[in-house]
């Protein structure tokens, strides 16, 4: 199995570089020379990118496309092709097929679960990066139908839309840099989930080059279509395993007219769920967003830059916080009614106290600042130390429950404020409307001592919870070994069947998602 061979693999290694990750896949052979001349048939020069062409690449320059966005996972492929067409994919792939080499496809390279750089032997997988692929393909302002390339990047597609009175229906930290292919690849849920649904929901149709190198255009631009089997979900969240997304079609909402965000200090974190019911009740149609994050994530991104939304001393009780965000047709009305909704909180009191204080961002430019209390997190914890990253879906109520123990079995187990080699910070924030907790545990590095004291501890937990272990960001490659938590037995066999019907050859994102 292959998450228990990197397992083996990592102990050797462990001094120098904790997730080097480099085992032979056994139907996979290595690139050579004659496979990247015939690349360079296919693509032009510039866009291949490898130390066997004739003008080496220096393996230094793939290095960021080997890295995965937290320097957690280091993978050793050899060459990286970058095609400009669908056509130029599917060729690629129909060649990889025919000779058995593995291909990884990149979006943004943002991931956080070890999904989008090879895990095999050196050059059994090429790097097949859609950043070349940037182009918005058609939009219609009356539907608000978009069609793109799946290499655009989120951002760039935001900007787009915006002359148009549209938005993505979509919205997440790293939207700078990933991709709306690797979105929905990987089924991205972040902020704006509560609000616009899935992308389960949103894309209407997607073109992917099947393993095979055929073309599946399914590029749909219909919202109601019952004709039979609705294959382009099954490449909604299947990490590349599957096939490789290079068009999306996808139905963006209209931008809101008014837009408000707050920030609130609650001084226990069990008024977390009271509050959301409270803000549910008063905002209803008009609540866009409902993020929390814990105090030691505050004081984290305050150490890392932010700067403090609230005076210190007004928050110096504060366990926990609250961002949510308002998105409306009507200013008046929208504001009438946050306004009652703070009223009705500030001037609470007793045990009906759920708020200490808060704060209503008056400007765009306060608006962009607390977002960025939140935004900033996973960045500022990147720069904290290592962060051990679980992606979990579980009751709200439970969410600090399941933070403290977790701190508690790392205090247990020693690692805790050990130094050098121990854990820092154990940290809870995430969505709070879509029942996801994103539980971090950052320390100086990356050690089995650690990574065995949380898992499968944590997964255990989560089934305990009856919930799942990864809620929005995937199973990649780190997350392989836990799947079994979520899914059982019959659904990880009918996963493997639809694995083995489009990919008979196995050279689709190998070592991810499923054990081979
Ligand atoms: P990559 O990282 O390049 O790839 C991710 C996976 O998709 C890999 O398995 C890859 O092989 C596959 N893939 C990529 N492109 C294609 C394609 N065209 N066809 C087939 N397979 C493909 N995630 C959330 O869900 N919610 C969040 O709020 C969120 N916030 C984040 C904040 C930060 C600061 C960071 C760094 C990450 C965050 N993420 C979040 C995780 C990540 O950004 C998302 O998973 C994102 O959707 C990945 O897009 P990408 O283009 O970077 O894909
Ligand atoms: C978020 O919600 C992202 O900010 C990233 O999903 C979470 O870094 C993480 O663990
Ligand atoms: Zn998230």
């Amino acid at each position: 199995m292959f998450a228990r061979s990197l397992r083996q693999l990592r102990r050797p290694i462990l001094q120098q570089r904790w997730a080097h990750i480099g085992h032979a896949h056994a139907n996979l052979r290595a690139v050579t020379s004659s496979d990247v001349e015939h690349f360079t048939s296919i693509l032009s020069p510039s866009s291949v990118l490898s130390t066997l062409s004739p003008v080496s690449t220096a393996s230094a320059e793939l290095d960021s496309f080997n890295s995965d966005w937290m320097g957690k996972y280091r993978g050793r492929g050899n060459t990286v092709l970058k095609p400009r067409s669908t056509a130029e994919v599917a060729r690629i792939v129909k060649y990889c097929n025919e000779h058995r080499i593995g291909i990884v496809p990149q979006g943004g390279n943002t991931g956080l679960v070890g999904g989008s750089i090879p895990v095999g032997a050196e050059g059994q997988e090429v790097v097949l990066n859609l950043g070349a692929m940037k182009d918005v393909r058609s939009f219609d302002p009356n539907s608000g139908i978009l069609v793109a390339d799946a290499g655009c990047v989120l951002e760039s597609l935001s900007t787009y839309l915006e002359p148009h009175g549209y938005i993505m229906p979509l919205d997440l930290g790293a939207k700078g840099s990933c991709q709306i292919g690797g979105n929905v690849s990987t089924n991205a849920g972040g902020l704006r989930l509560l609000r616009y649904g899935s992308l389960h929901g949103s894309v209407l149709g997607l073109e992917v080059v099947l393993p095979d190198g055929t073309v599946l255009d399914q590029l749909s631009t219909l919202r109601k279509d019952n004709t039979g089997y609705d294959l382009k979900q099954l490449f909604i969240g299947a990490e590349g395993t599957l096939g490789i997304v290079t068009g999306v079609s996808i139905l963006t909402p209209p931008a809101s007219a008014s837009i408000n965000n707050v920030l609130l200090a609650l001084p226990h974190f069990d008024n977390v769920v009271p509050l959301y019911r409270q803000v549910r009740r008063r905002l209803g149609e008009i609540l866009s967003a409902f993020e929390f994050f814990d105090r030691q994530c505050y004081d984290l991104v305050l150490r890392h830059g932010q700067q403090p939304a609230l005076p210190s001393d007004e928050v110096s009780d504060a366990q926990a916080f609250v961002l949510l965000e308002t998105s409306g047709g009507h200013k008046e009305h929208d504001e009438a009614k946050l306004g009652e909704l703070l009223e009705e909180l500030l001037g609470a009191e007793g045990d009906a106290q759920l708020v200490t204080t808060g704060v209503l961002a008056q400007s765009q430019e306060q608006f962009n600042a607390l977002w960025r209390l939140r935004e900033g997190i996973t960045e500022s914890i990147g720069r904290e130390g290592k962060a051990y990253k679980y992606d979990i879906s579980i009751p709200v109520p439970k969410f600090k429950e399941a933070v403290d123990t977790v701190r508690e079995r790392l205090r247990e187990r020693g690692v805790l404020g050990k130094s050098p080699g121990g854990v820092s910070l154990v940290l809870g924030y995430g969505h709070v409307g879509d029942g996801n907790l994103h539980l971090n545990v950052v320390a100086d590095s990356y050690t089995d001592e650690i990574n065995d004291a949380l898992e499968p501890f944590i997964f255990e937990m989560v089934s305990g919870y009856r919930g799942s272990v990864s809620a929005e960001h995937g199973i990649g490659s780190a997350k392989v070994d836990a799947l079994k938590y979520s899914k059982g037995d019959a659904s990880r066999l009918w996963m493997k069947k639809i694995k083995d019907l489009f990919d008979p050859n196995g050279i689709m994102n190998p070592g991810k998602v499923l054990p081979p």
